[in-house]
């Protein structure tokens, strides 16, 4: 029986476990990305390890996130990042040179190779035709350290698509509608494989846009196949020796396959404030708009620009909004600049930011109090944009673009303008933001600035543990609800004793108090707890506040390595009904919690309140077992 893409490169990498879906699997990590928001954490962690050369074939330190520099604070960070990448033999990526993820699938990504990186986009390669994984950054410490990741080894969702997509109708609008068939939930354990004939009609930033989102169904990383596609985008940037074909057998096996007909697509829109929450644009009606937003890892490549400028030239934004746009990487600035489309954006009254993450991370630009804001982004999580009463709805680049000129969010299929952009044979290439490090390294020392504070290490599990429960979520929980991120926020990526002041405050005002009270305790949680960003700083911010234990109906994939590197059991209702009998401040104990995980026995948890007890379990490998036994990843790693 033949092979899907997934397994052929999972095989290809394998260093040690049996490919069968569901078993720990490890990979062997050909590259590595970092970014600077979970970036320091990474260089902090490797310097515990006190590895002093990467294994990797290639690893990147992106400078995207935190370039906004109201304080010495991110500029340390930059300066500690640079100082940790040229030790270790990592290039670095100024900031003001793009976006990570953009960044690396026109400059270093390769079909066939395994990426790891520390940002949960990552999976923006996969367009590429690689297995791309967002990981926390103590992940990726060990990626680059021992050039190796382990995984669960994934099912595979194939995403069988037919026919071309309308005028007006582009690939955000798939990622849309696939979100609308399997929900925020529906890709974990999976990896989404993209096949048929309509993956011949995408460009190889439309499958990025695709697979970037993908981040957004929970799974493990989206794929496409690599074909001609892949070649003219790899000859365009100079890279064609980095070429190889790779798709799936004929008759390769998927454990899911949905089919979806690009020509039945209609723009699209995500409301407020899930990504899964779908709507056809045309279907609402008079909605007037405030802000637009034009950009981020979705949504930033040349083409998605050069539409934007071609829908608005000649034309004025219309006089209530505020357009902002951030393009994707230094290179794409400077070919709108040079053929003229900057100009364009610029006449018809757009912002234009620097080539990073800026809004999509609330660095900056968070709108009015109230407002409605069109994003080209990938998350529209309440808050996230920086002013927790806007109402956020995610868009395609076309939609947000004639929506700027009408003031209304409006359908772009009404909209006569030529979207066909001819892409020039050649990009204009200008690596001059990287920074590579120096052949000899010898004696080379990371420079840290008075922002940069150790990180919190856990201690070997003790034989029971008890304690209140100190916080009880719903479904969905975010890592932008456990520890929020905005301007004024993630200037402490590298200072968790500052940054646990606003532990969980998009829930409670006063969680850091709560722990403090009662020394630490407990968390409950709903279904797909920790969705979204893979920032560690979620659970080592817990972990500083001695949260021991999160029980949750089920978890998002890197949240839950999070917890388990750093140490916080992970455990899971046996019988979900379980979740209504444990209240805000109830008493609980776990008596033989050492024992039991030790033994691959369910939990006890005893409610004091109650005077009843109630079975958890620990769903994870032998391995993280251990982890957990030991206090966390690192702990275990120096027992290694
Ligand atoms: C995000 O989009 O939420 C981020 C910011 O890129 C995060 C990383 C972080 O929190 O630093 C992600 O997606 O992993
Ligand atoms: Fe940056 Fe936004 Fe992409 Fe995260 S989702 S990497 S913040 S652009």
């Amino acid at each position: 029986m033949g092979l899907n893409l997934t397994y052929k490169i999972l095989k290809n990498s394998l260093l040690s476990g049996e490919l069968k879906a569901g078993n720990e699997i490890c990979v062997r990590t050909h590259q590595t990305l970092t970014q600077d928001s979970t970036g320091t954490m990474v260089y902090l962690q490797l310097e515990a390890l006190g590895i002093t050369n990467k294994k990797t074939e290639l690893s990147v330190a992106y400078i995207d996130h935190n370039t906004l520099q109201a304080g010495f604070e991110n500029a340390d960070d930059h300066e500690f990042i640079k100082s940790a990448a040229m030790k270790y033999g990592i290039i670095y990526s100024k900031p003001g040179n793009g976006i990570c993820h953009q960044l690396h699938l026109e400059r270093f990504a390769v079909p066939g190779k395994v990426l790891i990186g520390s940002d949960s986009h990552t999976p923006t390669c996969g367009g590429m035709g690689m297995i791309a994984i967002g990981a926390g950054g103590l992940d990726v410490a060990i990626g680059i350290a021992k050039g190796s990741y382990y995984m669960k080894c994934p099912k595979v969702l194939n995403v069988k698509l037919s026919g071309s997509l309308k005028k007006g109708v582009s690939a955000k609008d798939v990622i849309l509608k696939v979100l609308e068939i399997l929900s925020v939930k529906g890709g974990v354990d999976y990896v989404i494989e993209y096949s048929g004939e309509g993956v011949k009609s995408l460009s190889l930033t439309d499958r990025a846009t695709i697979t970037n989102m993908g981040a957004e169904l929970g799974a493990t990383t989206s794929i496409f196949p690599s074909d001609e596609i892949t070649k003219k985008f790899l000859v365009m940037q100079g890279r064609e020796n980095d070429y190889i074909e790779m798709s799936s057998d004929g008759d390769a096996i998927y454990d899911k396959v949905i089919e979806i007909n690009l020509s039945d697509i209609e723009p699209l829109v995500a409301k407020p404030h899930s990504p899964d929450n779908i709507e056809k644009v045309s279907n609402i009606k008079n909605m007037k708009i405030d802000q637009v937003a034009i950009g981020s890892c979705t949504n930033s490549s040349y083409t998605d620009l050069m539409k934007v400028a071609k829908i608005l030239k000649g034309k004025t934004v219309h006089p209530d909004v505020s357009l902002v746009i951030s393009p994707g990487s230094s290179n794409i600035l400077r070919m709108l600049a040079n053929n003229g489309a900057l100009a364009d954006l610029i006449s018809a009254g757009a912002r234009i930011l620097e080539a990073s993450c800026g809004p999509c991370i609330g660095m900056g630009q968070a709108p009015k109090t109230d407002a409605i804001s069109l994003r080209t982004f990938n998350r529209n999580f309440k808050g996230r944009c920086g002013t927790k009463s806007a109402d956020v709805y995610l868009v395609s680049p076309e939609t947000a673009a004639v929506s700027a000129l009408k003031g209304y969010l409006t359908n772009p299929m009404d909209d006569e303008t030529d979207l066909n952009i001819t892409l020039p044979e050649k990009f204009d290439v200008y690596d001059g933001y990287f920074i590579y490090p120096p052949k000899d390294r010898t004696g080379l020392e990371v420079v840290m600035g008075p922002n940069i504070k150790p990180f919190p290490i856990n201690k070997k599990l003790a034989n029971s543990t008890d304690g209140k429960i100190l916080l009880k979520t719903g479904d969905n929980i975010t890592t932008d609800d456990i520890m929020p991120s905005n301007a004024k926020l993630l200037p402490f990526r590298s200072n968790i004793p500052e940054l646990s002041k606003h532990c969980f405050n998009t829930i409670v005002d006063d969680f850091k108090n709560r722990s403090d009270i009662n020394d630490g305790g407990f968390v409950i949680g709903g279904d797909n707890y920790g969705q979204g960003s893979s920032r560690e700083h979620a659970a080592l911010v817990p972990l500083y506040l001695k949260v021991r234990v999160v029980i949750a109906k089920s978890f998002a994939r890197i949240h839950k390595a999070n917890l388990i590197n750093s140490g916080i059991i992970p455990l899971e209702f046996i019988d979900s009904n379980d979740y209504n009998i444990l209240n805000e401040f109830s008493n609980i104990q776990f008596p033989n919690i050492k024992m039991e995980l030790e033994n691959k026995r369910d939990i006890t948890v005893r409610i004091v309140d109650l005077n009843k007890e109630i079975k958890v379990l620990f769903r994870g490998s032998e391995r993280e077992r251990n982890m957990l036994l030991a206090g966390g990843a690192l702990n275990y790693a120096m027992e290694d």
